[in-house]
């Protein structure tokens, strides 16, 4: 018996590319939104006050990437064109010598410097935002899924955090892959990375990596996508990339970096900043800090942190690393494996280069995912130095190191995001985005590239062999964010379709041209 399943990745066609222009939006912004004043605070004749967060409106594009070498923006809005950074009194001056005119933000101020406090009645959850699984709820989720899918999920230990691999007095804690795939089914199969919350004051992200895996495995036998999905792909899932830092976010603390105390000893401000601590590019091209105290701290060398050890070696160990050194060197399309870091706000799906406004070799490609991606999360797809630079950042060592297709994506709109937003909007948003993704694990720089097939239908839902059953599908070439740029228009004039197997492994069934519209 075959249960009757066809991915809408399933139909393939060779597509041509284009690099589609980007262009940045108009000034000027909408300075009339509540909660916001214009700065009236003191001037740093004194002694510096704040921080605050502030709005720091600009008029030339180009001023973001000069503030963000200074101060790590939260959210850059295109559209209306500001900045939202936490500054200082003598940020904030700073800032008016820069041209750009600074409003406080007094509701985010007041929310950012408080501790978090249980809603009346809250039993489990971030204290305030119940529905975050805490940390240690976290890793019980895991541990919980492991025990009751036992041949679908297998949880790894790649490595400790900066406390536990430190011999100070901490307990600290392991970081922990979920891998998702059907445990039966032993052959070589394409691998999809999720590593979510590096920055552990980005409540969302670990939540839907949790929500996704949760999905996954709540699917299998009962959904034909997702049964395919597990039994010819592997899903690996970090669900929480720097747990010693979530531990300090989960009281409120606004923290980024890893908690790692040698640097900007015993303060609020230590740690290094784990996405600009990665080797490839590390320290290269102002996207960083050399500042130990600096939300960007880029740590004292490449790879210095064990968080950033344990994940680039688990990357190693699950990807070949198939680009060669030279900038320019392009991996072959038929490369297999995504890689997709997690972290919040903007409502972005960036991909590499971080580093520099050159492109990849596999822009085209990348793009195209890209686009599709945001296709499902109504999200800005863009090359992430656009926003502003990074060097030493996941996705262009995932990319640039092992040439694996990379994204991050940057989900809602607050470090904080409210329960209803992610509930009603980032959870629904974002799920079909990541399986969109596992879907085109197999081939990623090349199945995104034709029509997606929606609509699929067959008759019967069991069948047996021999029997002749007919599906009834639709392609649809359009079902990508054109934002700043669109991908090239064609005519669909061969396809392919597979039955319970990868796209391009046989036996696949031809679409011979006239049949299709
Ligand atoms: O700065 C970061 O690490 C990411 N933003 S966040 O607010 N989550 O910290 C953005 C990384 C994307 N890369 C580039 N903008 N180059
Ligand atoms: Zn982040």
């Amino acid at each position: 018996m075959l249960i009757v399943g066809v991915s809408s990745l399933a139909l393939i066609l060779v597509a041509g590319f284009l690099v589609s222009a980007k262009s940045w939006a108009a000034y000027p912004a909408d300075r009339t939104a509540p909660g916001y004043s214009t700065y009236t605070g003191p001037h740093p004749e004194t002694p510096a006050e704040g921080p605050w967060v502030v709005r720091a409106y600009y008029s030339d594009p180009g001023m973001v990437a000069k503030l963000a070498e200074r101060i790590e923006p939260w959210e850059v809005n295109q559209a209306l064109g500001y900045v939202v950074l936490e500054a200082d009194t003598t940020d904030v001056l700073w800032l008016e010598t820069l041209g750009l005119k600074v409003e406080v933000d007094e509701l985010l101020s007041a929310q950012y410097k408080g501790a978090f406090s249980a809603l009346p009645g809250q039993t489990s959850g971030i204290p305030g935002y119940p529905c975050y699984r805490t940390l240690t709820e976290t890793y019980q989720t895991a541990a919980n899924l492991a025990a009751d899918y036992p041949h679908l999920v297998d949880v790894i230990d790649i490595g400790d955090s900066w406390e536990k691999s430190d011999p100070a007095p901490k307990p600290g804690y392991d970081l922990l892959v979920l891998k998702l795939t059907n445990a039966q089914t032993d052959q070589a199969k394409p691998k999809l990375f999720v590593m979510a919350s590096m920055h552990p004051r980005e409540l969302a992200p670990a939540e839907l990596a949790t929500r996704f895996a949760e999905y996954l495995v709540g699917k299998y036998d009962l959904d034909a996508d997702i049964t395919w999905l597990l039994d010819y792909n592997e899903i690996h899932l970090l669900l929480q990339a720097n747990p010693d830092g979530r531990l300090q976010a989960e009281t409120g603390l606004s923290w980024r970096k890893n908690t790692d105390n040698n640097y900007c000893t015993d303060t609020e401000y230590r740690g290094a900043d784990l996405n600009r601590n990665f080797p490839f590019q590390w320290g290269c091209c102002e996207g960083s800090s050399s500042n130990v105290c600096h939300e960007l701290y880029h740590g004292p060398a490449p790879s210095s942190e064990p968080e950033t050890q344990a994940i680039q070696n688990y990357l190693q160990t699950i990807y070949p690393d198939l680009r060669q050194e030279s900038l320019d060197a392009a991996v072959p399309i038929t490369t297999t494996g995504i890689f997709i870091d997690l972290h919040s706000y903007s409502e972005l799906v960036l991909w590499p280069w971080g580093f520099t406004t050159s492109p990849t070799p596999n822009y085209e490609a990348l793009e195209t995912l890209g686009r599709k991606l945001a296709f499902f999360n109504d999200y800005t797809p863009q090359q992430a130095m656009q926003l502003y630079p990074t060097d030493g950042s996941t996705i262009d060592f995932a990319y640039g190191e092992l040439g694996v297709a990379a994204y991050t994506f940057e989900l809602g709109s607050a470090f904080f995001q409210d329960c209803y937003t992610f509930e009603s909007a980032i959870v629904p948003d974002n799920m079909p985005a990541l399986i969109y993704a596992a879907k085109s694990t197999s081939a990623p720089y090349l199945l995104p590239a034709g029509p997606d097939v929606i609509s699929i239908t067959t008759a019967q839902t069991t069948t047996i062999q021999g029997m002749t059953i007919q599906i009834t599908a639709t392609l649809d070439d359009l079902r990508y964010k054109s934002e700043n740029g669109a991908l090239p228009e064609e005519a669909i004039n061969d396809g392919e379709y597979y039955v319970d197997t990868l796209p391009g492994s046989a036996p696949g069934f031809s679409i011979p041209a006239p049949l299709l519209p």
